[in-house]
């Protein structure tokens, strides 16, 4: 069977990023949803990595999942070059606790808009599910597996609700 197109493009400021990243593709697969994963940096490579946003709508990606450490300006920078959502995921960098990715990547002007998730793996899961909730506005299947989904976290709970009353 030939392969699925990725729908979703990750973009990661550093392969020293992809730690947090792999649990974004593992939660993405999970739902059948095909990424793309780029290393590009709004600091190091600049030109690539909005060449990269330009063009991402017209190469069939449906939202863009960016995540950076640091001066974390990455989902900004990819934000102002598409229409298509951003989602952001603040690493924990080398200083500050993650509070200098999270602000860097959340506090962004009127008009551009980087829906930021948790700093770290949470928030590397939680990009992978909003990404498909917002895929899953136009998609039966996703909406079907995010319903399930839901209720297999509910379920969990549930059970360890009821091992621990036992
Ligand atoms: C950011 O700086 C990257 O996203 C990474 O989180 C952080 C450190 O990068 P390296 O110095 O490890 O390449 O640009």
């Amino acid at each position: 069977m030939a392969k699925k197109k990725p729908t979703v493009a990750i973009v990661m400021g550093s392969k020293t990023d992809w730690p947090i990243l792999e649990y974004t593709v593992k939660t993405l697969k999970e739902f059948g949803v095909e990424s793309t994963v780029k290393i590009m940096s709004a600091h190091r490579t600049p030109h690539e990595a909005t060449d990269f946003a330009s063009n991402a709508a017209k190469n069939g990606y449906k939202v863009i999942i960016g995540a950076a450490g640091g001066a974390a300006h990455l989902c900004g920078v990819l934000a102002g070059h598409t229409i298509l959502p951003v989602v952001g995921i603040p690493v924990k960098g080398w200083a500050l606790d993650g509070m200098d990715s999270l602000l860097s990547t959340v506090q962004m002007p009127k008009g551009v808009p980087v829906a930021t998730v948790a700093i770290g793996k949470a928030g590397a899961i939680n990009a992978a599910i909003l990404a498909v909730q917002i895929m899953a506005l136009s998609d039966a299947t996703l909406k079907r597996k995010l319903t399930a989904y839901k209720k297999s976290m509910a379920a969990e709970v549930l059970k360890a609700d009821a091992e621990l009353q036992a």
